[in-house]
């Protein structure tokens, strides 16, 4: 059966690739696992009908058949089980590169995040500028260990993975500042991902449902 995804009706970014749906839409381009998408309202999404599939009222969520989740790191895990191309067969390296989709998530992602809210949430605080310099930080020394481990290396860990395609995606959230600038081989490391067949179709589409609305 053919998944079906939710996504932004009209993302406020337009179109940048930066809402979430993006991580879904590109772990499907690259096990070649069609899917249909289902665009919804930020009205729509805090209404029952759409909190039935995700408590939270966000997107994206994820239905195929009798199963529907959400929260991107499962999907993309759920997808990474279930289709070959994600996930490395040999058991020890299939759970190095899960540890990467963890690492992903809840280390590298929370100060990211904290970043966008200090600047788009709290950025007119009388505190704020004095808070941004530490968030910062916090950030680049993330970075500075993560760009450590990767090295000259193309991914983290041996071939791409789930683990890689999270961490990129967290990665792309810092372009528009000037974070990743002292760490070029983690620039090269999303350009690379960025560069993948099945990136650039994730990317187009998302783009294309953008245009639409
Ligand atoms: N932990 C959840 C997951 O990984 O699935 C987080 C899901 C989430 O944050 N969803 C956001 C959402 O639905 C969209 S992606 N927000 C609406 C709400 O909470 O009411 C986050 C996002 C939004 C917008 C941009 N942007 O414009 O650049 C980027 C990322």
């Amino acid at each position: 059966m053919i998944p079906t995804i939710t996504a932004f009706e009209a993302s406020p970014d337009r179109g940048r690739g930066l809402a979430r749906d993006m991580r879904i839409r590109w772990a499907l381009e690259e096990v070649g696992q069609p899917y249909e998408v289902r665009l919804v309202s930020f009205a729509e999404m805090k209404q029952p009908a759409h909190l039935a599939f995700h408590p939270f009222g966000q997107i994206p969520t994820y239905q195929e058949a009798d199963l529907a989740i959400f929260e991107t790191g499962a999907i993309v895990f759920h997808i990474a089980e279930t289709r070959p191309g994600l996930l490395p067969d040999e058991a020890n390296a299939r759970t190095r590169a899960i540890t990467w989709m963890f690492a992903a998530l809840s280390t590298l992602e929370p100060p990211v995040i904290e970043l966008q809210n200090a600047v788009l949430l709290e950025g007119d605080k009388p505190w704020s500028e004095q808070r941004l310099p530490l968030v910062k930080e916090r950030i680049r020394g993330r970075l500075g260990q993560l760009s450590q481990r990767l090295g000259e290396a193309d991914w983290l860990d041996g071939t791409f993975s789930a683990g890689d395609l999270l961490v990129q995606q967290v990665l792309v959230r810092l372009q528009g500042s000037a974070l990743l600038d002292d760490y070029p081989n983690l620039r090269a490391y999303v350009a690379r991902a960025d560069a993948r067949p099945a990136f650039k179709r994730a990317f187009a589409a998302q783009l294309a449902a953008r245009r639409v609305h």
